[in-house]
């Protein structure tokens, strides 16, 4: 069964964010939340696919690998919840490995209604199935799953592919305490990280010979032309990749290639760049695999289980909640 996503309030204002985050004195920002309008998703869904960004790859032939063993140790009936379900494609091997011992509801979480219908796409053929999508922020979404939850199930949260390392060390922390607040003590959270790597393999990943990383990068400033009336001129600026040894993160820049302003309509703001000034679009932190230890106790939890992939050094963390 597939039941319409459930739509949203307006819960993000793009025009406000973009204003704020370019006039700020010092290092100019942008939230890479605003990475993933549709070209911006589907950009993103072709790096997945580059021999230099074995992220996605790792995680995915984890769970194919590793799905009956990860649901042996849940030890009961779920529900699944997943925040950020992309095109859904990881998620089917744990969906199947769950639908084959019992009828299993599904609740992606997603901003993007494209990514949404994308997932129920991909994902309705699974046998014993049902699909409810919230088109909602992470935390909205879970909470409203949380209430509509059968109460004698478990919750099995998804938050796979790395996105937690979008977000800096404290804030990832807190942000997975606050996932375990709305959950029940026994609920589970299978958590995806990428693990360090040297960082010349680092860089191509996050610069790659093709150029659409660069693309997905500079299509954040297409979209505040497209969208809030702008006139960057996207060949005055360039993508650049760099280590943050400190933050132990990649990070990801749109650099000036000269003194420009550029107008925002919509942010009612001129921007003035200096020649090579950037905006800091992205952080991709990384970790250690025995970090996650930590990182569950801090946020509530305990560590159930772990597989690291043997190509690409990616863990699959599955935490419960205590
Ligand atoms: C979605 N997220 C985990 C990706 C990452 O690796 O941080 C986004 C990305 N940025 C550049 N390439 C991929």
């Amino acid at each position: 069964m597939i039941v319409p996503a459930i739509t949203p309030n307006a819960t993000y204002d793009f025009a406000d964010d973009v204003r704020a985050g370019l006039s700020r004195r010092g290092q100019k920002e942008l939230p890479s939340k605003y990475l993933y309008d549709d070209v911006g998703s589907a950009l993103f869904e072709v790096i997945s696919y580059l021999p230099e960004y074995g992220l996605t790859r790792a995680d995915e032939r984890l769970l194919r690998k590793h799905a009956d063993e990860i649901v042996d140790l849940l030890g009961g009936p779920v529900a699944v919840a997943e925040l950020g379900s992309g095109s859904g494609k990881k998620t089917r091997w744990l969906l199947e490995a769950l639908c084959r011992r019992q009828r299993t509801s599904y609740y992606p979480v997603e901003i993007s209604r494209s990514a949404l219908d994308m997932c129920e796409r991909e994902l309705r053929d699974i046998d014993a199935i049902s699909i409810v999508g919230f088109e909602r922020e992470y935390l909205d979404g879970l909470a409203e799953v949380a209430a509509y939850r059968d109460k004698d199930r478990r919750l099995l949260v998804l938050f796979l592919g790395s996105t937690i390392g979008n977000f800096d060390r404290p804030a990832g922390v807190k942000f997975l305490a606050e996932v375990r607040r709305i959950l029940e003590p026994g609920d589970f959270l299978l958590l995806g990280t990428d693990l360090e790597k040297p960082e010349s393999q680092l860089l191509s990943a996050y610069d790659d010979e093709l150029g659409v990383t660069a693309a997905f990068n500079l299509n954040l400033l297409a979209r505040i032309n497209r969208d809030l009336g702008a006139n960057f001129d996207l060949g005055q600026f360039a993508h650049v990749a760099k280590i943050n040894s400190k933050a132990r993160s990649v990070e990801m820049h749109l650099e000036s290639r000269r003194l420009q302003r550029v107008k925002i309509p919509a942010s009612r703001v001129t921007i003035e760049f200096l020649e090579s000034e950037t905006i800091w679009t992205e952080s991709s932190h990384k970790y250690s695999a025995m970090e996650m230890l930590q990182i569950a106790r801090k946020a509530g939890f305990e560590m159930k289980g772990q597989w690291i992939d043997a190509e690409w050094p990616f863990a699959e963390n599955l935490f419960v909640a205590v």
